[in-house]
């Protein structure tokens, strides 16, 4: 009943900043998933006596594709799957069933934030027994493998039934479905005191979260309504659908306009949230008020002796270094230790593995902590709804607060998108080779101190990665220059905007970030090397 299938290799299977993204029907050609599976699996070796997380964000070709990985992994001596129910499970779910169960690894079928649908994107997140995805030496040898695959084993059997909690067999391979919720939700009762969240929706707290049709509807229904007491409708787009609806799961301004209008309006509820696709990305809004997500990792990380799970201390605090640099300034005051890594939630693994931090986050709306190894959408929302209980503040006056104490940090990120692979290298390059002479420029009241690649080398496994480049000016703005690394055709330039002021702490970000976005064009010429006058998407 196992085969063995003859099959030649794709040149494009290499892993980005998380997991393998490419567009549907790329991912639909035929053997394409079976190769990359296969690529992983050899590079495992031994697989007797492993199990392994399966599951997914619910988007289109998940059901196909697990069907793939199930019997693939039974052909390939995998001793065991755990497979969310219906195969959904979202990644922050996925690592701590991982982390709980001493799992080996796991698989989550998502392109996060990219939209579904046959037009639409598809990923594959593989994280290791960490919890947290694979490091970019274990994904540099699968690419290698992918590039002399030659055949494939497949287990030739019926499509397996998700539907119903309990085990079965496929060949020597137990499979194990589960309620991918219960852990989860344990988890979540665990970290932060449910009594007092309680008392807070009791006392006519309202609020809207936006699961964008994606794999966090289940868990904000389960958490915030039947358990904390939000009322009924509390989540909106909980059902998780093939094609989002039409959405694009990514919860920013531009993208979770339902919520936005919601949380703009004269009747606004006192919290609005929203998750992405696979429920590692949150948005935190209050009436008429957007955090941005560099100010939210400082104001969380500020907090942390309310929250029952770290009200004992916490280790540190790391950020991305396209991150503002609000939360440095909130380590400085707690006396706790501070690290910068590379773009990308697998930078943070050693560092929470080792004890040097316990919270961590990025600007492209993820925090997290080492509660598991990836971000996580609800555990953030939950933190924030705990200092709205413990000051009874608003979002806004939590957020003002904050500024008044350590001044605040500007901050956009602006996005080049569909660029000419080449010409964004170019660019890149070309910049690297010129920052040791833009060292003393002055562009108006802005002169450049510093300015170089971000280089992270990893204390733990002294793994070294350069990831960006980086101008500081004397008045404490920086530049941050890098392409994306999730992206499923062409390239993405990122540039990251930051204007620190210790005085002015109510003004508009895109008025604050006038001239250094002048600056940022000028220096990398990005209008005649690109043909942009403009970013396509400001977050
Ligand atoms: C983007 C974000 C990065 C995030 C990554 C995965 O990567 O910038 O901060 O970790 O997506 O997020 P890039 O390389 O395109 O800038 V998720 O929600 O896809 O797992
Ligand atoms: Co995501």
């Amino acid at each position: 009943m196992i085969k063995t299938v003859k099959t030649s290799p794709y040149n494009d299977q290499k892993m980005g900043t998380a997991g393998l993204r490419r567009k549907s029907k790329v991912v639909m050609q035929p053997n394409y998933v079976e190769n990359f599976m296969q690529s992983i699996f050899n590079t495992i070796g031994s697989l007797n006596g492993k199990t392994f997380l399966l599951g997914g964000d619910g988007r289109f070709y998940n059901d196909i594709a697990i069907q793939k990985i199930i019997k693939m992994a039974a052909a390939n001596g995998v001793s065991k799957l755990i497979i969310g129910q219906n195969g959904y499970v979202s990644t922050p779910a996925g690592s701590r069933i991982i982390l709980k169960n001493k799992l080996n690894g796991g698989f989550v079928l998502s392109a996060s934030h990219n939209p579904g649908g046959i037009n639409g994107d598809f990923g594959i997140k593989y994280a290791n027994e960490t919890g947290g995805q694979i490091p970019s030496a274990v994904s540099d040898r699968i690419y290698q493998e992918t590039q002399k695959i030659s055949e494939y084993k497949i287990f030739e059997t019926d499509d397996i039934k998700l539907d119903k909690i309990g085990r079965q067999k496929l060949g020597d391979m137990e499979i194990e479905i589960i309620d991918p919720l219960n852990d989860y939700v344990e988890m979540m009762e665990n970290i932060f005191d449910f009594s007092a969240l309680k008392k807070l929706f009791k006392s006519g707290f309202t609020m809207k979260f936006d699961a964008m049709n994606a794999v966090t509807g289940p868990y904000a229904v389960r958490i915030f309504e039947d358990i904390l007491g939000a009322a009924k409708g509390s989540v909106i787009n909980a059902k998780p659908l093939p094609d989002f609806g039409g959405l694009h799961p990514d919860p920013n301004l531009l993208y979770a306009k339902e919520l936005l209008a919601i949380m703009n309006a004269d009747n606004a509820p006192d919290f609005g949230a929203a998750n992405d696709g696979d429920g590692d990305r949150n948005m935190i809004l209050g009436k008429k008020f957007f955090v941005s997500p560099s100010d939210s990792l400082a104001i969380l990380t500020d907090y942390y002796p309310i929250i029952p799970a770290y009200k004992n201390g916490i280790f540190g605090v790391a950020k991305s270094a396209a991150t503002s640099t609000a939360v440095s300034r909130v380590a400085k005051a707690h006396d706790i230790g501070y690290y910068e890594v590379p773009t990308g939630w697998k930078y943070f693994v050693n560092l929470m593995d080792s004890n040097r931090i316990t919270i961590c986050g990025e600007e492209s709306f993820g925090t997290g902590s080492s509660h598991i190894r990836e971000k996580d959408g609800i555990w953030a929302v939950l933190f924030w709804l705990s200092i709205i209980a413990e000051t009874g503040m608003s979002v806004e006056e939590i957020a003002l607060d904050h500024w008044k104490k350590y001044g605040r940090s500007y901050y956009l990120r602006y996005d080049f998108d569909g660029l000419d692979t080449k010409a964004a290298d170019s660019l890149m390059a070309d910049l690297e080779n010129k920052l040791p002479t833009l060292v003393g420029n002055h562009y108006g009241e802005y002169k450049i101190t510093q300015a170089r690649p971000f280089v992270y080398n990893d204390p733990v496994d002294h793994s070294s990665t350069k990831n960006g480049l980086i101008i500081n000016f004397e008045n404490g703005s920086r530049i941050v220059y890098r392409l994306s690394g999730t992206g499923s055709s062409g390239a993405t330039l990122r540039v990251y905007l930051e204007n620190y002021n210790r005085t002015d702490l109510k003004e508009d970000p895109h008025e604050m970030l006038e001239d250094l976005l002048e600056i940022a064009m000028e220096i990398a010429e990005i209008t005649a090397r690109t043909g942009k006058q403009h970013a396509d998407v400001i977050t």
